[in-house]
């Protein structure tokens, strides 16, 4: 049986063999470049596949993508539409996420940034008051594996935790909303608005103009889901107009983000590098290892995309 990998470059390949030994002893592990006959790959771990490429593996039951989105697959015209894509949500990429959003959340609420800033200037500004997070109102939008694994953690803090998702929600024992009809209360509601959505046809830009002025005056943003989530430009004139008050961004329509980039520095603006829930190679190996076996079981597996959602 043989698995092919795209995901940390050539480099990592010896790594990704040492993991699988511990998992998969039988499996052979090759490298996306490695000079294979294609017919003889039977499984695909991938992260932004070179358009085409999974296209030319007749055999392949399964592709497993590297991370929870799979939206670096879809976007391969050719993908193979008959082989099933499942997406790597462990239970380490969900405590990474919660406790990413946790700290963003609390930075947020203690206004770190000002003094992170003011440190850098040797400027001593004393905060006269100071806010808790059973002050604040999250809204959590996408209540999948790690929107509501977000929301508990929040929840334990002390914040209060609302969330919004696309049909009837899974959040035990707080507020939910659901679909376009309840959007504008959920916005209502959210001092800090959090964005944990899937990349798809219908989320594009959701982070935008008209959705950010539905938010109380002064409100925070996170957005943790995919960069083309977010209007770049409405965001800044919502910050600029103090509509929002910060935003703490990981995730970016071009990344990395390029030196020139206004959000670098917006005084606003604490930028992340897209690290907000990445599990190491030794998590996402046990997690394929267990997909591959399950697989050739016939078992149902987890979290397959949906092609009639969309993710
Ligand atoms: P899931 O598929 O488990 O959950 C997606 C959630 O979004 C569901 O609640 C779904 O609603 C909701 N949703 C989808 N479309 C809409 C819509 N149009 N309107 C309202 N709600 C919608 O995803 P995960 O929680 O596993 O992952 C979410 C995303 O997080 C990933 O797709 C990825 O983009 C991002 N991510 C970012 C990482 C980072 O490091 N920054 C790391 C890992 C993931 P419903 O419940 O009704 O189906
Ligand atoms: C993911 C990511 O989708 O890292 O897992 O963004």
């Amino acid at each position: 049986m043989r698995l092919i990998i795209n995901s940390g470059g050539a480099q990592a390949i010896d790594d990704w063999r040492a993991n699988f030994q511990a998992f998969a002893p039988g499996l052979e592990v090759a490298g996306w470049h490695d000079d294979v006959d294609p017919a003889s790959v039977d499984y695909a771990l991938v992260w932004e596949p070179d358009p085409g490429r999974l296209a030319t593996f007749p055999n392949l039951k399964l592709i497993i993508s590297a991370g929870a989105g799979v939206d670096h697959i879809l976007a391969d015209p050719q993908w193979p539409r008959h082989v099933p894509i499942a997406r790597m949500v462990t239970a380490r990429t969900q405590t990474e996420m919660a406790e990413f959003v946790l700290t963003s959340a609390l930075m947020l609420t203690r206004d770190i940034k000002r003094a992170v800033d003011n440190q850098a200037r040797r400027h001593w500004e004393f905060f006269d008051s100071v806010r808790v997070a059973a002050d604040l109102r999250v809204g959590i939008m996408g209540l999948g594996h790690l929107g509501v694994a977000s929301a508990q953690l929040l929840s334990r803090v002390g914040f209060q935790v609302s969330g919004w998702s696309r049909g009837a929600s899974r959040l035990e024992g707080l507020p939910s909303y659901a679909g376009q009809d309840q959007f504008g209360a959920f916005l209502a509601a959210a001092d800090i608005l959090v964005c944990l959505l899937p990349a798809t046809d219908s989320t594009r830009g959701i982070l935008n103009a008209a959705t950010l002025s539905r938010l109380p005056r002064g409100a925070c943003l996170i957005n943790a889901g995919r960069g083309s989530h977010m209007v770049a430009r409405d965001v800044v004139a919502a910050l600029n107009s103090g509509q929002l008050s910060q935003a703490v961004l990981d995730v970016f329509d071009e990344e990395p983000l390029p030196p020139e980039s206004p959000l670098w520095s917006h005084p606003g603006i604490i930028v992340t590098p897209h690290c907000a829930a990445i599990p190491d190679r030794r998590e996402r190996a046990r997690h394929t290892a267990f997909l591959i076996a399950a697989n050739e079981r016939g078992d149902a597996l987890p979290n397959v995309y949906d092609a009639r959602r969309g993710y």
